[in-house]
């Protein structure tokens, strides 16, 4: 019997062809509606803010993260989340918005530092994963979160605009505009932004008491002399008010201004690449009251936290192959309160500075060294307690010297194509912060709370070509004299124990056609309070994420379904500053659609509905619910139900 063969050849040979011509306009990690953002660089995270991400953010910078695998989000209300990487919350996320800690300014951390920051406004978010770099202030232990603005420098007169508008389900609406202005020698930028929600509606159509107002006006002003030099002035002022499902207070006011000075100098020598200078005033002006009005005695109160800083970085070319990053930080932080008088009293304050230089070094074309050591210096004050209860070490003082640092070893495979692999070790060393030292201790803990240690491995690949993306970021984590927060009846304590975490991210995404593109990731976290042989508190539970995009012409319509396990181990009462465990959660699965109408490279219309099947649901870490008149009674603080959206971006140069 005669056989026939068939060549596959050129059918391969179209395939490619096809391939690289549905390729040619954009990469695998180009989104029109991000639904997981993947580890493209090692332990590092990139993201452009002024895409549309699927879960609908609320207008602050907690939510933004709910698309990145290992995040979650604590939900208290409609925005204002409390971040968490790795079942790690507070400030072992350092969040830097232009380099800055803000830190915010109310006791029951109503307004976490992301409540004050509006993601669509700056151009770049990057998330380090662990305590793999030594730079920013503020050191994150678990993950640093940056928040940068790329100022724009013209060479001759011209312009760019950004500006968005956003409707939605339960009288969502947001309008941004972010504009720069410019000629050679001088720059201009302007940014406003504007966002409202009524309360949503959980799954089973119970509302939820979550509504919100924000908006913000920032202005920068700068003078670029020439390409090398280049200073600038900025001020930022945001307000608004958000009202709480996990309390019977809710949030009046969310001041912040800020202002802060920059300036940067370009290849001043052989030696000295950049050199930076950046000062910087933080207001924060936090006002709370109670639901419903009672008119007794603190029936609402304010808090202020202020914070000046400055920060000095070098870039340097030490021999050929030898980069260095140095530089000094400082801060200094009052934090101060009042109850319901507006007679202000000063609770706290924090001084803290810093030196630090990481080093990277290129071994060979395919393999580099990256590391770094910084040193702290911290002095805390314990000044008294304007809430009402005098603190047992008021008056007192202490000071702590930190060591953090890390060393990595970053290779490009040889016997993968288009694959690097890193191994790095990590410590950092982190001053517990004001809601551990004031806020929450009892007794003398002020003076006795000791500094958390983080001691990490961090592992990984990424595998990156035209039409596939691989990533798996893996660590293990043992931390020395983890502060837990102890939340009792009448009173919280805060305490030291030993932990240990391990677990890691995998993404993955592949075109499976020209047009149709398959993405999957996994975030899972393990945690264990070795002290006391237990679950470590606060600690999300496995998840999964499957999306799928088809692109049709101008179009494009994508699915993502997100799966998060059961969690039947916790801590009860236990956890960090922002909350504590509250007992088991089932699993859950929820279904989004979305659609995009590119129009062309700078303008889009976008649309969205989350939570399609209208599912019933919270988050682990999600806060209790309150009992508030007019709201049903929930555990945790459901999220939204089937939430529509419609968003059109355009852009003009
Ligand atoms: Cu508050």
């Amino acid at each position: 019997m005669k056989k026939t063969y068939i060549n596959l050849t050129p059918i391969a040979l179209v395939a490619t062809m096809m391939m690289s011509q549905a390729y040619a306009n954009h990469t695998v990690l180009d989104d029109v509606v991000v639904t997981a953002s993947p580890m493209a660089a090692p332990v590092t995270v990139e993201m452009d803010p002024k895409v549309p991400r699927q879960p609908l953010p609320a207008h602050d910078g907690a939510d933004f993260f709910k698309s990145v695998p290992g995040f979650s989000v604590m939900r208290k209300a409609g925005a204002d989340g409390e971040l968490s990487f790795r079942g790690m919350g507070g400030s072992r996320v350092n969040i830097l918005a232009d380099d800055q800690n803000i830190f915010g300014g109310c006791g029951q951390r109503m307004d976490a530092p992301t409540a004050y920051i509006f993601p669509e406004i700056y151009d770049k978010v990057t998330v380090i994963k662990g305590p793999q770099t030594v730079l920013y202030p503020g050191h994150g232990s678990a993950a640093t979160v940056r928040f940068e603005k790329e100022q724009k420098v013209y060479e001759k007169l011209s312009y760019d605009v950004y500006a968005s508008g956003l409707i939605g389900s339960f009288g969502r609406h947001d309008e941004i505009v972010d504009a720069s202005i410019g000629d050679k020698g001088y720059f201009a930028n302007f940014s406003g932004s504007n966002s409202h929600s009524q309360d949503y509606k959980d799954g089973d159509g119970n509302k939820i008491r979550s509504q919100y107002t924000r908006h913000s006006q920032g202005a920068t002003f700068g003078l670029s002399p020439d390409s090398n030099k280049r200073f600038e002035l900025s001020a930022i002022r945001s307000n608004g008010y958000a009202n709480y499902a996990d309390r019977t207070m809710d949030g009046w006011k969310f001041l912040r201004e800020n202002i802060a000075f920059k300036s940067q100098l370009k290849n001043i020598s052989p030696l000295i690449d950049k050199f930076e200078i950046q000062l910087s005033n933080n207001f924060v002006d936090h006002t709370m009251g109670r639901v419903p009005r009672t008119g007794a005695w603190m029936d609402f109160m304010s808090v202020r936290h202020k914070t000046d800083a400055a920060r000095i970085y070098a870039d340097l070319n030490v021999g050929s192959s030898v980069k260095a990053k140095v530089g000094f930080d400082y801060s200094s932080s009052k934090h101060d309160g009042d109850s319901g008088n507006y007679i202000f009293t000063e609770d706290a304050s924090l001084k803290n500075h810093a030196i630090f230089a990481e080093l990277s070094k290129a071994i060979s074309d395919k393999d580099a060294l990256v590391g770094g050591l910084r040193l702290d210096h911290w002095r805390a004050t314990d000044d008294s307690s304007p809430m009402g209860t005098p603190s047992a070490t008021k008056g007192k003082s202490r000071s702590d010297n930190l060591t953090s640092g890390f060393v990595r070893y970053e290779n490009n495979l040889t016997l993968v194509s288009n694959a690097k692999s890193y191994v790095g070790l990590g410590r950092s060393e982190r001053m517990p912060d004001y809601w551990e030292l004031i806020s929450n201790s009892a007794g003398q803990q002020f003076l006795t709370l000791k500094t958390e240690k983080t001691n990490q491995l961090d592992v990984g690949i990424i595998r990156k070509t035209d039409y596939s993306l691989l990533s798996a970021s893996f660590f293990y984590n043992k931390i020395n004299d983890y502060v837990v927060v102890v939340y009792g009846s009448s009173m919280n304590s805060v305490r030291n124990i030993n932990a240990t975490t391990y677990g890691g991210e995998l993404s993955a995404i592949q075109y499976l056609m020209p047009k149709l593109k398959l993405g999957t990731s996994l975030a899972y976290t393990i945690g264990h309070n070795d002290t006391d042989n237990k679950p470590l508190a606060q600690v999300s539970p496995l998840e999964g994420r499957l999306s799928l995009n088809y692109e049709a012409g101008k179009f494009t319509h994508g699915g993502v379904l997100r799966v998060v396990a059961a969690k039947n181990k916790y801590d009860l009462n236990s956890g960090g500053i922002a909350g504590y465990d509250l007992g088991k959660t089932g699993g859950f699965g929820v279904f989004s659609l979305n659609t995009t109408y590119k129009h062309d490279k700078r303008t889009s219309f976008s649309a969205g509905v989350d939570n399609l099947l209208d599912k019933t649901y919270a988050e682990f870490i999600s806060r209790g619910g309150s009992a508030i008149p007019g709201y049903v009674p929930v555990t945790r603080i459901n999220e939204p139900g089937r939430t529509a959206w419609l968003k059109a971006t355009i852009a003009l140069d």
